[in-house]
């Protein structure tokens, strides 16, 4: 902590790095106001939006005109003195506003997620909720965004508090029973009293390990594969989901030879779709078979695969044996007639080339996947962290029930440490190890 001590005043750029009409400069500690006597000359009223214009604090120098917006602490994001200057989003405006913030004693640029560790620090957020606001900053699609949001906004830390609290009733109450349990031997059995809200507590619990699944998928994405026989359509495929040329499109069977990885948002999902080199017997070239080696240990990967077919192909390729859910695509179907088409009118009909039947194909995906998943809406969980944390809760509370006949004392140690695991998650106890973790994926700004 010390290389970021919190007597210094940060500042930083807050809104994206490049041409933009407004950027957003936010300064955080105990200087900001003195930032604005300095730079505004006029004083601003607190959190009112105020016209004015920003100069260099010892020199006579114009740098912009801006809105200022002073938020006096603690409540403020960071639990500090807050300012922002709104000001025009040029290159040049940035890094003069920038410069002159330097300038005044005590300030300095902001680390990577300085803001938000301040705002941790001051108890203006917990871990997970910062857990939220960092995946909420790399959201890609409406289903991330829906879950980053009930993090960040505290839905899933109520819910971890709220169970901390319970168990700490139930640990007050054995502790009292222990210490009074040679006077009154009615204590005897204090557990027993307990039982049902245990099991029903620990159950609540392990309902949101099993949806932990949705939502580390959610945040990950969901790995799609396309896999088939050489020169079916998997390139143009991949190339009409993305939008963009992403793979090279040839004729020649045993054009694809590596796996190419594009991340997509489907109907809202975050899905991460794999393009892979073809299965076929016999091939003696020996980069194809190791691109065959590729799709294999992708697919075994793989959430979903779809198998991609044209008419009068084998369904099924014996290259191809994993567990993985399929749906089966018969692609080229402008190729076909009519008839064709609707003699085969059981497969999923699909033409990476015209588009037809790309719309139903990607609907099915999606409603396969929520099949998968027990549908998109936000889990509680989404981290390996977090997961962990709950399911030693849920070990510690497991434990206290089986002393129901043994010791009192032992019981009460079990729910000792099942709390704590619940403030650890979100970040009551034992932080310093995962600061580093957890911002590590913040920008500067944040
Ligand atoms: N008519 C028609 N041609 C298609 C369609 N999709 C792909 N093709 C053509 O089929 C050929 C093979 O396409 P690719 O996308 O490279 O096939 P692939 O499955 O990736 O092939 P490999 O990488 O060799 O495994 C190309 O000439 C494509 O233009 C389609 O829907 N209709
Ligand atoms: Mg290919």
């Amino acid at each position: 902590m010390n290389k970021l001590s919190s007597h210094q005043t940060i500042y930083s750029l807050s809104s994206g790095a490049g041409l933009a009409g407004v950027a957003v400069i936010r300064v955080s500690g105990l200087q900001a106001k003195l930032c604005i006597s300095l730079m505004c000359k006029k004083p601003v009223k607190a959190r009112q939006a105020s016209f004015r214009q920003l100069f260099h604090p010892t020199k006579d120098v114009l740098l912009d005109e801006c809105l200022v917006l002073w938020f006096p602490g603690p409540g403020t994001f960071t639990g500090e003195d807050v300012v922002e200057f709104q000001i025009h989003g040029g290159r040049a405006t940035v890094s003069a506003v920038v410069d002159a913030l330097s300038e005044i004693e005590g300030c300095r640029q902001a680390e990577a997620g300085e803001f938000t560790r301040r705002a941790f620090l001051n108890g203006r957020l917990d871990l997970v909720e910062i857990e939220g606001l960092g995946d909420l900053i790399h959201a890609q699609t409406e289903v991330q965004r829906l879950q980053a949001l009930n993090q960040s906004k505290g839905a899933a830390s109520a819910v971890f508090n709220r169970w901390r609290k319970e168990l700490i009733g139930v640990l007050g109450y054995l502790e009292a029973s222990i210490d009074f349990i040679e006077e009154d031997d009615v204590n005897e059995n204090a557990l027993a009293g307990f039982r049902d809200k245990l099991i029903h507590l620990r159950n609540d619990m392990e309902k949101h390990l099993t949806d932990s699944v949705r939502g580390e998928i959610v945040r990950d994405g969901v790995r799609v594969v396309l896999a088939g026989e050489p020169n079916v359509g998997k390139s143009s495929i991949i190339n009409y989901l993305a939008r963009r040329d992403v793979a090279i499109v040839s004729n020649i069977p045993g054009t694809t030879r590596d796996v190419l990885e594009v991340q997509l948002d489907l109907n809202g999902i975050p899905v991460i779709v794999s393009d892979t080199a073809g299965l076929r017997d016999g091939s003696q070239d020996e980069i194809e078979q190791a691109g065959m080696e590729r799709t294999k240990a992708a697919s075994r990967k793989a959430d979903l695969v779809i198998w991609v077919t044209v008419l009068g192909q084998d369904v099924e390729n014996l290259l191809l044996q994993t567990e993985a859910e399929k749906i089966v695509v018969v692609n080229k179907a402008d190729l076909l007639d009519h008839e064709n088409i609707s003699a085969n009118s059981r497969d999923l009909m699909i033409s990476a080339k015209t588009g037809a039947g790309m719309e139903a194909f990607i609907n099915l995906l999606c409603e396969r996947v929520e099949e998968k998943f027990g549908g998109m809406e936000p889990a509680l969980i989404s981290r390996e962290r977090q997961k962990s944390a709950l399911m030693m809760c849920v070990e510690g509370i497991d434990g206290a029930l089986n002393e129901e006949h043994g010791s009192l004392e032992l019981a009460a140690e079990q729910l000792r440490m099942a709390a704590n695991q619940l403030s650890k998650l979100v970040g009551r106890i034992d932080v310093e190890d995962l600061l580093d973790v957890i911002f590590r994926d913040f920008c500067v700004g944040k």
